[in-house]
């Protein structure tokens, strides 16, 4: 196919191909001790290539691993309030950031003390005083195997074929987006998208053409979705799913005519297409309003998605059709 491959944005999988696990930017390290002067010893071998945030009390310290996120922190054993033990404890207790390495940096030493460490859920362990170059190795490892584990989760989540999320991850969304719309009484759309003839493109143009094409739909949908809570993924081999939260049904319809208009514009030849000399998609919308519907379910508004899907397919594809979930009376409260 002489139609140039699109150019999508960075996904874990580019990272995982050039073999780069690191991102682009700088890793934040969180350093903590309650001593100044050997907060500063660190801050000296590690300035440079690192972010790096410093705390002295371990309050402090669990306050800016919520904040700033950081990627590794290099924890003081021995601290006045709350000692390395007591933060890293709550550390793993928290729900946000539960996993962020820490290597503990203490001036006891010994095989108790270290084992102590480890057993703890710490990494690593330095001794004090610290050799720079040393915590600059040890650091640089466990940060590579801290970004290797987040790509590898990413990967978890994402269609290797078109870089946007796949079942697994949209499936828990969907979950996730629906007890909230519940709850909250906000609206919820959901967007089907199936390239029309696609068989037929694929006989003619062969299998890679086809991939290709996908990858050039897939593409277009997520250049179209603007909020960062909204997800486009690839529902099945040429289906699309794309998750709207607060959004009506109305607005959902217009972006999908919008997507419409989008994938026929990439002007993809398409032989052997029924429809169009280009390749085409149709669309089905649904979604869910108002106050909680009783008794509802995800699956019926992904029925509902799939049947406007296959009445904008009988009309004569290349179009979008739409729907609101109807529940029982409005008033009723979800249990
Ligand atoms: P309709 O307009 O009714 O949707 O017709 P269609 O031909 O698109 O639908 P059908 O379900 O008959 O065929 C879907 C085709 O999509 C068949 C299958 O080989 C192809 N397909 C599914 N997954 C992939 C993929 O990952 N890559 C490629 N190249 N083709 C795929
Ligand atoms: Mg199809």
């Amino acid at each position: 196919m002489a139609h140039p491959e699109p150019r999508p944005p960075e996904t874990p999988a580019d990272r995982l191909e050039v073999g780069q696990a690191w991102p682009a930017r700088k890793p934040r390290l969180l350093l903590v001790d309650d001593q100044p002067v050997h907060l500063q010893v660190l801050y000296r071998a590690l300035t440079g290539p690192y972010q790096l945030f410093m705390a002295t009390r371990g309050e402090q310290a669990l306050h800016l691993v919520r904040e700033q996120q950081p990627d590794l922190v290099l924890l003081d054993v021995v601290m006045p309030d709350m000692d390395g033990f007591e933060v890293l404890r709550r550390l793993r207790a928290a729900r946000d950031r539960a996993d962020t390495p820490v290597i503990f940096v203490t001036a006891h030493e010994g095989a108790d003390i270290e084992s102590r460490c480890l057993e703890a859920g710490a990494v690593d362990f330095i001794s004090k005083p610290v050799n720079p170059a040393v915590v600059r190795a040890r650091v640089r490892t466990h940060l590579t195997l801290k970004f290797q584990s987040d790509l590898l989760r990413a990967l978890a989540f994402i269609d290797g074929l078109t870089g946007v999320a796949n079942r697994r991850h949209f499936d828990e969304r969907l979950a996730l987006e629906w007890g909230r719309a519940q709850r909250l009484g906000t609206p919820l759309s959901l967007i089907l998208a199936d390239v029309d003839h696609f068989k037929a493109y694929n006989d003619h143009y062969g299998h890679q053409a086809g991939d290709a094409v996908l990858r050039h739909v897939a593409q277009t949908l997520r250049a179209h979705v603007r909020r960062p809570a909204d997800m486009v993924a690839r529902y099945g081999g040429e289906e699309f799913a794309c998750l709207l939260p607060d959004t009506p049904l109305a607005d959902a319809q217009a972006l999908a005519e919008r997507m419409q208009q989008a994938v026929r514009d990439l002007a993809i030849p398409h032989r052997d297409s029924r429809t169009a000399p280009v390749v085409t998609a149709s669309f089905g919308v649904a979604a869910r309003e108002g106050p909680a519907l009783r008794g509802a379910h995800p699956a019926l508004l992904l029925g509902l998605a799939d049947a406007q899907l296959y009445e904008a397919k009988h009309q004569g594809r290349a179009r979008v059709c739409a729907a609101r979930l109807e529940g029982a009376t409005g008033d009723e409260v979800f249990p």
